[in-house]
């Protein structure tokens, strides 16, 4: 009997803003190195799951390109992107893709747009569809500090996520995809580690595997 095989796709970025390190791409790194070992919990509860990265460039221009080419080249099951998401203390489930661009600062090719769409014309926003309460709960019950946000901001991560959902629906494919913002985990202060975060992916994907609806309850908040 063959094995169903389960291709998760995982994105981190670049650096930027000043900084020489991205911590999304070190968890996106880990969590292939475990999937690699056959480490992850996902690995334990749903057989054939491997896991493929992406380094995405800080460019409004390239980010959602160089992601739809790996999303074609690697056919995968499900999309989860990472991000950097500094001065924030818990791990951030975004729910929804803005079609909106507007750059606080310039990208890393010195682009700064203002109020423009990321898809001309196309729906304002996209929900993501991972299971993002019952990741919630489940990374909670883990120990980590994680909470659902309703702005992804308006930069490129933002920007990825909206494309990443606008893509998948333009070419019919019904799979899991989303985003999640990480705070700085090389900070002094860092609320969790880098291994700590990649333990909080795992969880995310898990629950995204399971194919029935989301947990059910109220979980929305003020901001
Ligand atoms: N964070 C930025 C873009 C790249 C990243 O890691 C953002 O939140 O938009």
């Amino acid at each position: 009997m063959t094995t169903e095989t389960r291709r998760v796709l995982l994105t981190g970025f670049e650096p930027f803003g000043g900084l020489d390190y991205n911590p999304s791409w070190d968890v996106a790194q880990e969590v292939a190195r475990r999937a690699r070992l056959q480490e992850l919990t996902t690995q334990q509860e749903l057989s054939g799951v491997v896991v493929s990265t992406a380094c995405l460039p800080v460019e409004f221009d390239r980010a959602g390109e160089v992601l739809k080419a790996a999303i074609t080249d690697q056919q995968p099951d499900m999309v989860i992107s990472l991000g950097l998401a500094a001065g924030t203390d818990a791990l951030r489930l975004e729910r929804v893709g803005l079609n909106l661009r507007d750059a606080r600062i310039p990208d890393n090719a010195g682009n700064q747009p203002d109020d423009a769409p990321v898809v001309p014309g196309a729906d304002t926003a996209l929900f993501s569809t991972l299971r993002l309460k019952a990741a919630q709960r489940r990374i909670a019950e883990a120990g980590f500090p994680v909470q659902l946000s309703t702005s992804a901001g308006t930069y490129v991560c933002n920007d990825v996520l909206y494309t990443l959902l606008h893509h998948l629906i333009a070419t019919e494919q019904q799979i899991p995809a989303g985003f999640l913002h990480v705070p700085d985990l090389h900070a002094h202060s860092a609320p969790l580690t880098v291994s700590e975060a990649a333990t909080a992916v795992d969880l995310l994907m898990a629950e995204s595997f399971v194919t029935a609806e989301d947990e059910a309850r109220p979980a929305g908040s003020l901001h």
